[in-house]
Order: structure tokens, then C-alpha cells, then sequence
């Protein structure tokens, strides 16, 4: 078996502070580089290599993969659902361009495994509210949902095209306490945690009912390693995996934070967002990606809240 050497592109985000920390566990702090357009993120800082890189400089990109020996690369730099709205351009060709850069590399370098994540923001208002399903109507209404159904179906054709390992999920909205979120329309899920201890009240720019698929960073971490752990024969869907762990309203998470702080207050001024927020499902059901690769969340709403409020207060 050949070591990896991995390349997490975007590693200073929300996701990739994490996900970058985690791969350095299990695959040795050399073997994982850390890459991405802003400086590095102070919780990377002595834990492994890192290197400055923009994803759409593609000569660059293949320089730096055949330089570090690069053997799987974990792609997360993108343009989030909320700022994507505010401009489009950018984040259609942010997130089209890089992915084609890595695609291409990985073909012609013959990567043994590519990460990218899709989102539930391909799903829109046609599609089943309630437990959407892995294959339904799916007519994105963002820009950001846009390009990550053209981003699956690109993965695809890759994959069946040119044998690429390429596996991705649809990640839920994430809700973490390391690094802060980059840009989407659940942020506020996270927000509300770190106003909650640092002001005791809250305004929310989603209305309080407005429920959406949302999952905890460990629990998105594991899914993720897991999936790339997975024999290849076993992944059946090549654009991208549901991902379920819960779903919960703002009102709902507020109420998770009164049993620890039952003085904190929430209010409502919804924005742009809401708009955006309604045209995705409130829940999505993942039972291919348990049946496929034995997917199964660790953590609800009360055990987040317990464990969030506990981290933040550190
Ligand atoms: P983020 O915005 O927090 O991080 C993205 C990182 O990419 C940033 O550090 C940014 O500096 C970097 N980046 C931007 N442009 C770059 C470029 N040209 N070259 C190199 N790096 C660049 O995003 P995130 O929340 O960590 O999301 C990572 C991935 O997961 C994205 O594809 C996103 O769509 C997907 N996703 C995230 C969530 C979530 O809730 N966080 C949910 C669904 C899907
Ligand atoms: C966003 O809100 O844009 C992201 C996502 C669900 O993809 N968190």
C-alpha cells in the first residue's frame, strides 16, 4: 500500500481547520499539507506543513502536488450559499474553476482519492420539503446550489470517464466552535452559540419556524473520513451522499440554550437569507449513504448545545 500525502485546499475555513487537524491524526502530521489563499489559521499553526496557494491558479496548483508528492487532495475552498448571492460571478467561477482544476490534476497525476464536498443547497423549492431524498426534483434557485449540482455532476463524469476516486457529501449546515463559519445561510447557528455567551441575547436573521438539515462538526469529520475510507466498490453515488444528523428551527435552538442560560433572548429581523433558507428541504433523508458506507450521526441538539456552550466558554 502506497502512503498517502494529502492536500487540504480551503484548510483555513470552517471546515478545513478541523477536518485538517483530524487527517494529521490518522495519516501522520508530514503526510497532510495544509493549503489556502489566506494566511494560515492559528490552530494549524505547528501542527504540519503549510503552503500558500489559489486554487485557480491551476499551473501553480499541479506545481505544488508534484512538488509535495501529493497523493489525495481534500478540495473545501468555495464561495458559500449567502455570499455567493451577493456575487454571482465570483462564486460560479470559484467554485466550476477550481473544482476543474483539481479534477484535471488528479486525472493526469493519477491521484488515488479527490474530497468534495456538495451541499444541501442543491436542492430547491420543487424538492420534497420533508426527507428528501438522494435522487429527486432537484432545481437549485442559488448560485451556490447551482454550482454544486454542476460540481456533482462534473465528479461523475470524472469518475466514470476517467476512473477519478472522487467522493463527496451533501454536507448539512455545520455548527463547530474551532473556526468560524464562512459566508452561508445557517451561520446563524453557530452565532447564536457565541452571542449567547458573549451579549446573552440574540437577533436571528431567519424567522424562529424555519427548519433546515443541520449536523455537528465531529459527526461531519467522521462522515467525511469514513467516505474516503470506504472500499471504492462500495460507494454506489458518485455526484454526492445525504448526509442526515438533525433538524432544528431557531426557535428550537434557542430553547436548547435556555436549559443552560434561561436568561438569554432571542429576536427575529429576517434578511436575504430567509429567502435563500426556504428554498431548501427542513430534513433529508440519507439512507443510501447508511446503506453504502454504514453512515450514523453521534450527535443531536441537546448533546451539541451542551457541548458547544462547554467549548466556547473555555
Ligand atoms: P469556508 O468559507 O469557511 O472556507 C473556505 C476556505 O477556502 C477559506 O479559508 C478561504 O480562504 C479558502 N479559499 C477561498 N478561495 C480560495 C482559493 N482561490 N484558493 C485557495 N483557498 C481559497 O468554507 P467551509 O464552511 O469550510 O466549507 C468548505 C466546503 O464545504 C465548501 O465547498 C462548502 O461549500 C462546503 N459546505 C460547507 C458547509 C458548512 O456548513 N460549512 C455546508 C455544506 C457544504
Ligand atoms: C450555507 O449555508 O451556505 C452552507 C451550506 C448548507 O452549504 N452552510
Amino acid at each position: 500500500m502506497r502512503k498517502e500525502k494529502i492536500l487540504v485546499i480551503g484548510a483555513s475555513g470552517q471546515i478545513g481547520v478541523e477536518l485538517t487537524l483530524a487527517l494529521r491524526k490518522v495519516y501522520g502530521e508530514n503526510q497532510v499539507v495544509a493549503a489556502d489563499l489566506r494566511e494560515q489559521n492559528p490552530l494549524l499553526h505547528g501542527t504540519g506543513p503549510y503552503v500558500s496557494l489559489d486554487v485557480m491558479n491551476k499551473e501553480m496548483l499541479h506545481v505544488q502536488i508534484i512538488r509535495q508528492n501529493i497523493t489525495q487532495v481534500y478540495l473545501l475552498a468555495a464561495i458559500l450559499s449567502a455570499t455567493g448571492e451577493k456575487n454571482p460571478s465570483l462564486a460560479w467561477n470559484l467554485n466550476m474553476q477550481g473544482l476543474l482544476n483539481v479534477l484535471d490534476i488528479a486525472r493526469e497525476e493519477k491521484l488515488s482519492k479527490l474530497f468534495w464536498p456538495s451541499s444541501i443547497a442543491v436542492f430547491g423549492p420543487s424538492s420534497p420539503r420533508v426527507n428528501c431524498p438522494q435522487q429527486t426534483v432537484i432545481e437549485p434557485t442559488t448560485v451556490y446550489g447551482i454550482s454544486k449540482y454542476a460540481g456533482e455532476f462534473w465528479c461523475n463524469y470524472y469518475w466514470n470517464r476517467f476512473g477519478v476516486d472522487v467522493r463527496s457529501i451533501r454536507y448539512p449546515g455545520l455548527i463547530s466552535y474551532k473556526s468560524e463559519p464562512g459566508g452561508g445561510t445557517t451561520d446563524y447557528a453557530v452565532e447564536i452559540y457565541r452571542e449567547a455567551l458573549l451579549k446573552n441575547k440574540y437577533t436571528c436573521f431567519l424567522k424562529e419556524d424555519t427548519y433546515l438539515p443541520m449536523m455537528y462538526m465531529p459527526d461531519a469529520i467522521r462522515a467525511t473520513l469514513e467516505l474516503m475510507e470506504a472500499p471504492a466498490a462500495a460507494i454506489k453515488f458518485r455526484t454526492s451522499y445525504n448526509v442526515a444528523a438533525m433538524s432544528f428551527s431557531p426557535r428550537e435552538v434557542c430553547a436548547s440554550i435556555q436549559k443552560h442560560i434561561p436568561s438569554f433572548e432571542m429576536s427575529i429581523a429576517p434578511d436575504y437569507r430567509q429567502q435563500i433558507a426556504d428554498s431548501w428541504p427542513q430534513s433529508i433523508d440519507d439512507s443510501p449513504a447508511r446503506a453504502d458506507w454504514g453512515w450514523k450521526e453521534e450527535f443531536d441538539l441537546a448533546i451539541m448545545t451542551e457541548d458547544m456552550l462547554k467549548n466556547l466558554s473555555l
